[in-house]
């Protein structure tokens, strides 16, 4: 198959907690490449946006609160099956559940805040990748 393309973003957790190296390591170690990269705090603007599927559920101005917290890390990664492949690397939403051996098992914590404080964001599937690239990417065109 032709290489796809996924956006990335080690949010402010994983910025704050220095775990940026090891998440990007797990990433470029598996054998994927990165394509663009940078650090930036998100505007509210942006995570609308982003977020479009989720601006209306309870848990929103929280996640709005977390992420706009400090600086995020935003990557496009290229590769084979990147999809998955990412998604598979990340472990499920949920922090406490996620499998050992994933970057939210091994690595994220339920500090009891409101937000749900999971590491990494990274889209799921082709289309949501497209829109996100374009979102935190519009340079890329
Ligand atoms: P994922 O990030 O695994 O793709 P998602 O797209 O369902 O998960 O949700 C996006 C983010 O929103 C998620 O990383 C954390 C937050 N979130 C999702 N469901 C939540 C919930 N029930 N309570 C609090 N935060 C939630
Ligand atoms: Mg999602």
């Amino acid at each position: 198959a032709s290489p796809s393309r996924i956006l990335i973003l080690i949010k402010p957790d994983g910025v704050r907690r220095r775990l940026t190296g090891e998440i990007l390591r797990r990433i470029e170690a598996k054998g994927y490449a990165l394509t663009a990269l940078k650090l930036l705090t998100p505007t509210e603007e942006v995570l609308a946006a982003h977020y479009v599927e989720h601006v209306e559920r309870p848990f929103y101005p929280g996640l709005v609160e977390y992420m706009t917290s400090g600086p995020v890390v935003a990557a496009v990664v290229e590769g084979d099956r990147v999809i998955e492949g990412c998604r598979s690397l990340m472990g499920t939403t949920d922090p406490t559940t996620a499998a050992p051996g994933t970057i939210r098992g091994d690595l994220a914590r339920d500090w009891g805040t409101d937000a749900m404080e999971n590491l990494i964001h990274g889209s799921d599937c082709e289309s949501s990748a497209a829109r996100e690239i374009s979102i935190w990417f519009p340079e890329l065109g």
